[in-house]
């Protein structure tokens, strides 16, 4: 199929230097573009974008420079028979390694010498609260790119690592896959639970008091996947009723988090930015992943990572 221009939409600058994006496009044999909103596209033109805008259904094929596509009205596109695409397989590394980092600061207290070192306080914590990370459970809800990067670095670790996923496909590093409806057993014994699944109906809200109730009372909560799979009041009733051990948090309801989030507020919580895939390598890996779909899309090829 003929592609004339591959338009980078502005909303990618939030992610991502959009110059080195830009130039990770050079030797391209189509024009690419930094683009703004209200943009007239036509059947001709690739759009990568970091948000969704109308006007991107009369393009040729869109791609979402996330893995979670769900801010992206998938119906609207299979109406109009434009294809989108995500950038689902290169958050293995990235992801993998923030959960590890925080099982290793929560499990060590990495983050409580931290706050006191703003006071120069040489900190004695309790002796019973450090522990190794090494024969702790660790259940891993979704087993994807990044749930699958998770769990195999904490196999490396010595960690016993069970999942949940929908289909029952064996998972390397993985010794016992649970189904959705079973989330409560696949909880029950772990020390660290990681939410690693996409946001869906299906998702949303699966970590409920009910879920929280059933984790143990030195567990950890680490959500490294979207917001709204917790419900996230529920959770500040667990962490301040002390029924599960704290949690690491890189997304939320509303993100920004809201200053007035009690959130911020307890020791053993850690809140990062919503920066699971930050590095100074990713605009490299959705360049990539695009640069392959480009390829497809003028061989007429199907596209990598289609969702809609
Ligand atoms: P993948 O599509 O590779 O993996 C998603 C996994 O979730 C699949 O294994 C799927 O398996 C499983 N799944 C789907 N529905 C359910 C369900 N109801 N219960 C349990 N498991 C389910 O996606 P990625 O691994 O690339 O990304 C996962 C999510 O992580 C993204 O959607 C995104 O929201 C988030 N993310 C966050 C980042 C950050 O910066 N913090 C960075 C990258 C991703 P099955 O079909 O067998 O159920
Ligand atoms: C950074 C987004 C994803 O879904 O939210 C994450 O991939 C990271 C562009």
């Amino acid at each position: 199929a003929t592609l004339e221009r591959l338009c980078l939409h502005e909303s990618v600058g939030t992610k991502l230097p959009e110059t080195a994006f830009l130039e990770a496009f050079d030797d391209l044999e189509v024009r690419v573009e930094l683009v703004g909103d209200g943009e007239p596209y036509t059947e001709a033109d690739a759009v990568a974008s970091f948000e969704p805008r109308p006007e991107f259904l009369e393009a040729g094929w869109v791609h979402c420079i996330r893995a979670g596509y769900d801010a992206f009205d998938t119906d609207a596109y299979e109406d109009v028979g434009v294809p989108l695409t995500n950038s689902s397989g290169i958050h293995g590394d990235t992801v993998g390694e923030l959960a590890v980092g925080y099982m290793l600061s929560l499990a060590r207290l990495l983050h409580t010498y931290r706050d006191r070192q703003r006071d120069r306080e040489w900190h004695d914590p309790a002796y019973e609260r450090p522990f190794t990370i090494s024969g702790e459970r660790l259940c891993v809800v979704g087993l994807g790119t990044v749930g699958q990067g998770i769990a195999k670095r904490a196999d490396a670790l010595g960690m016993d690592v069970v999942g949940v996923r929908r289909s029952d496909d064996p998972v390397p590093s993985v010794s016992k896959l649970y189904d959705p409806g079973a989330l409560e057993a696949a909880v029950a014994d772990a020390r660290f639970v990681a939410l690693a699944a996409p946001h869906t109906p299906a998702t949303e809200g699966m970590i409920d008091a009910d879920i929280l109730d059933a984790m143990r009372s030195d567990a950890y909560l680490l959500n490294v996947a979207r917001g709204p799979l917790v419900d996230e009041g529920a959770l500040i009733t667990a962490l301040e009723a002390e029924t599960i051990a704290g949690a690491a948090l890189d997304v939320f309801e509303q993100e920004p988090l809201p200053a007035s989030s009690p959130l911020w507020g307890f020791e053993n919580v850690i809140v990062t930015p919503h920066r699971g895939s930050a590095t100074n390598r990713y605009h490299h890996d959705i360049a990539e992943l695009v640069r392959e779909n480009v390829r497809r899309f003028r061989a007429g090829e199907s596209l990598k990572n289609r969702v809609a």
